[in-house]
């Protein structure tokens, strides 16, 4: 993967995802108080279930959660995504998936950058959340050409990120010192401007409008609205944000609880109110946009899996009337607790039942042993041992719930309009990558792995 005289793309995103993070901490103090509660609960968590840090250190995750964070972004136009995509290219990131949000009111739709090699995840699972506004569900024409002409005048890249885009782009890679400048270059664009690019009274029409789009219409570029960290226990997170003097949001997102995590799940703490100085002699305003998010992730579910979760999460939510708040946050988890008692909460029926994606280990009995054998006769002799392969994506329903605690008020439950990622893969300049085959690819490399090692004479798939 790496060239000569270059550096790897996946050196370059794990220091691109230090950097962010030191640049967050500065800009939002919390998240700092945010990292230090997750670093507690992880240990505590690593100390006091041996089961949990068995799993961790033999999938080498332990080597890569300290580090892990996710950020996210909103833009403008169809040419900063497409700009985008090529510079989180520099960083081995890639689109992978596409999230409608108009379902839930919310009017972006989006993708994540991310590694999408289970080696390169290893070195960084650093990924970004990135959405594009959806100008046209503005309903004020002149509204709507107001904010089209402002996104139309600002670059939100600096003139030495673009020149080492192309520059990786056509040399084929980055040597040490423009790594180095690229990572300072493309931080510029995540950076928090608190002065707006609008006068005051603008940005009120903005706001009046939705919230999102004075956030993304308003500003000189599109600042990193939060950086999540992983966590091990997300309810004791949640229970310990308080006395941090973080507040949480009313309910966690997500799956409820299981002795075998699955997917996603995510709380945040509710955005900050800013100082942000207008471009007209009235002059200051405040703006809220930036938040702190936590997240523990889960094994990737199959297709199977996958509409099974849809199911249970879906019928949860039809139970409760309206979105879930901090007024029937109980009767909610209880509701979500009892449909996922029909989701096997063990790992070898979630293989068997084929729910999840696994990854696959020789063990030291089984490198002993001459083995042979089709899969299962390998791990019923212990020869082999199986661990779920991790969640490294996003999900529509938790992602809009996050969106929206931090937006204010409800957002409106109809439709705003159809899914439309051709439309989205139109503004990026390419498809986006399915998420699913990923996963799958994955598992069978280390089924391969696994055969290779035992030199099978029958492939294990
Ligand atoms: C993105 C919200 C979604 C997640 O983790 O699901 C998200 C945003 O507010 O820009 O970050
Ligand atoms: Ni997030």
């Amino acid at each position: 993967m790496s060239t000569p005289g270059f550096v790897s793309p996946d050196a370059i995103r794990a220091r691109f995802s230090q950097a962010m993070s030191s640049m967050y901490r500065e800009e939002v103090p919390l998240y700092g108080s945010l990292l230090e509660l997750v670093a507690e609960v992880n240990a505590q968590v690593i100390a006091e279930r041996p089961e949990v840090a068995e799993s961790l250190y033999c999938t080498g995750e332990i080597e890569r959660l300290a580090g892990e964070r996710h950020g996210a972004i909103r833009v403008g136009t169809a040419a900063e995504l497409a700009t985008l995509a090529r510079l989180f290219a520099v960083m081995g990131m890639q689109p992978v998936g596409y999230y409608d949000l108009a379902p839930a009111g919310v009017p972006v739709h989006s993708t994540a950058f991310r590694a999408v090699h289970e080696q390169a995840l290893q070195v960084s699972p650093f990924r970004v959340f990135t959405s594009l506004l959806r100008l046209e569900l503005i309903e004020d024409a002149t509204l709507r050409e107001m904010a089209a002409s402002l996104l139309s005048r600002r670059t939100i890249f600096t003139e030495a990120a673009l020149a080492l885009i192309q520059c990786h782009e056509t040399e084929g890679g980055l040597t040490e010192d423009q790594a180095q400048s690229f990572i300072q270059q493309a931080l510029e664009t995540f950076r928090w401007h608190r002065e707006a690019t609008v006068t005051a009274e603008q940005y009120q029409q903005l706001h009046d409008q939705h919230r999102l789009i004075a956030d993304v219409v308003a500003f000189k570029g599109p600042h990193i609205n939060h950086l999540t960290p992983r966590t091990l226990d997300i309810d004791a997170v949640q229970a310990g944000m308080p006395g941090k003097g973080i507040p949480p949001k009313a309910v966690i997102e997500g799956p409820p609880p299981r002795k075998h995590p699955i997917l996603l799940r995510q709380t945040s703490f509710k955005a900050l109110q800013e100082r942000v100085a207008f471009t007209d002699q009235s002059g200051i305003g405040s703006h809220t946009a930036r938040f702190g998010e936590i997240e523990q992730r889960g094994a990737a579910l199959t297709p199977k899996g996958r509409a099974l979760y849809d199911r249970l999460l879906n019928e949860s939510r039809a139970a409760l009337a309206g979105f879930p708040s901090e007024a029937n946050a109980d009767t909610y988890m209880a509701t979500l607790a009892e449909q996922f008692s029909a989701f096997p909460d063990d790992l070898a029926q979630m293989r068997e039942q084929g729910l999840a994606f696994f990854r696959y280990f020789v063990t030291a009995e089984g490198l002993a042993a001459d083995a042979q054998g089709p899969l299962q006769q390998l791990i019923d002799a212990g020869h082999v041992r199986f661990e779920p392969l991790v969640y490294e994506d996003f999900l529509p329903v938790s992602a809009a719930g996050i969106f929206q605690s931090n937006l204010g008020g409800q957002a409106q439950a109809h439709d705003l309009a159809q899914s439309s990622q051709v439309a989205f893969e139109q503004a990026l300049g390419r498809p986006v990558l399915d998420e699913l085959a990923l996963y799958a690819e994955s598992e069978q490399r280390s089924l391969l792995g696994c055969a290779q090692l035992l030199k099978l004479r029958e492939p294990l798939f």
